[in-house]
């Protein structure tokens, strides 16, 4: 029996305070975006969207013709729903306020409308990260910057859309992971992978080794100790560059995800808010861990939308190795 997206969102609130409709509504935005866009990834070498805009957008990155597409959708598609209060996007420097000062807005939504975008141009998998948070409490400032900047665990629900062989979401509301693939046939999102567990051991790691040299020591002796045994098996090196499908590829196999400090990225080169949160939701809630290197990533406190942060994500054997070898060196 078939379950589609929107059924498992009902059965997902139907026990919880929260009205299953709104949040079925709200989550129906990702689901019509996603949908928008990935139809346009698919045809991304054909209709002239392919290449850049040859603008530059607020981190001063070249935007490519499918960031702005994704970008512009995702906006569009939760503006049009009365909940939404904020929206913070990685491709807009400030926050977009959209029904803030109404009492229906409940809601604040980050993301990363298209993660790993220099792989568009090569056709190698990109994704688009989410996350979801309840407006803070009410307080004398109401500043939009209030609804953004919130830890990790103030998460209502998160996510990801991965752009690959298949269109597949995988989401958490804090009961579990689940994940979704899209099936053209009929265009809706079918429950593909439910409870998704990640494996306590995988035999992976992802760690782009050309940045040896730059990386702090420890990272890359913890990786060689890998890499020579220390976890009692084998690893293989998978690195594609666009860390949404890397982490997919840990939720389901195991292994783990790292990407460091840098002198040229010294707090790390992943954004907290729109991609490390939302994927340490994820991992933690299907048994993994997610880390900053030095505490939890869902307990870092955020102080400016764009705060980057180092990640390393993966199953328990690997992380619990992490810390204590990070403790000794
Ligand atoms: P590098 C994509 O641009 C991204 O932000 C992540 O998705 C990915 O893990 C990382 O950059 C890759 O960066 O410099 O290692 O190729």
């Amino acid at each position: 029996m078939l379950t589609t997206f929107q059924q498992h969102i009902v059965q997902e609130f139907a026990r919880r305070p929260e009205s299953p409709m709104e949040l079925q509504w709200l989550m129906s935005a990702v689901i019509l975006a996603s949908k928008l866009i990935q139809a346009q990834v698919r045809r991304a070498g054909l209709g002239n969207i392919l290449g850049s805009f040859d603008e530059i957008n607020s981190h001063g990155e070249v935007q490519q013709k499918l960031d702005v597409y994704a970008n512009e959708t995702l906006i569009k598609c939760f503006s049009l729903r009365q909940s939404v209060g904020v929206i913070a996007s990685e491709e807009n420097e400030h926050p977009i306020v959209v029904h803030k000062d109404s009492p229906e807005a409940q809601y604040a939504i980050v993301f990363d409308p298209l993660d790993g975008s220099s792989n568009i141009d090569v056709a190698v998998t990109i994704g688009t990260t989410f996350s979801i948070l309840h407006r803070p409490e009410r307080t004398d400032s109401d500043h939009p910057l209030d609804w953004i900047l919130q830890g990790g665990r103030r998460q209502v629900a998160a996510g990801y859309v991965l752009y690959g062989s298949s269109t597949v979401l995988v989401y958490s509301v804090g009961n579990g992971v689940h994940g979704f693939t899209l099936d053209p046939s009929v265009g809706s999102y079918v429950l593909s992978h439910e409870n998704i567990v990640m494996p306590e051991q995988g035999h992976y790691y992802s760690f782009n080794e050309a940045y040896n040299d730059k990386f702090p020591r420890r990272y890359v002796e913890y990786v060689d100790g890998i890499k020579k045994g220390a976890l009692g098996k084998f690893y293989s090196s998978r690195f594609i560059g666009s860390m949404v499908a890397d982490f997919h590829r840990t939720l389901l196999r195991g292994g783990i995800f790292i990407y460091p400090e840098t002198p040229n990225y010294p707090n790390g080169r992943l954004r907290l808010l729109y991609e490390a949160n939302p994927i340490a939701f994820i991992a933690e809630q299907a048994g993994g861990q997610a880390s900053d290197g030095t505490q939890p990533i869902l307990d870092v406190r955020p102080l400016e939308i764009h705060q980057r942060t180092p990640l390393v994500v993966g199953g328990k054997r690997e992380m619990d190795y992490f810390r204590e070898f990070m403790l000794k060196n």
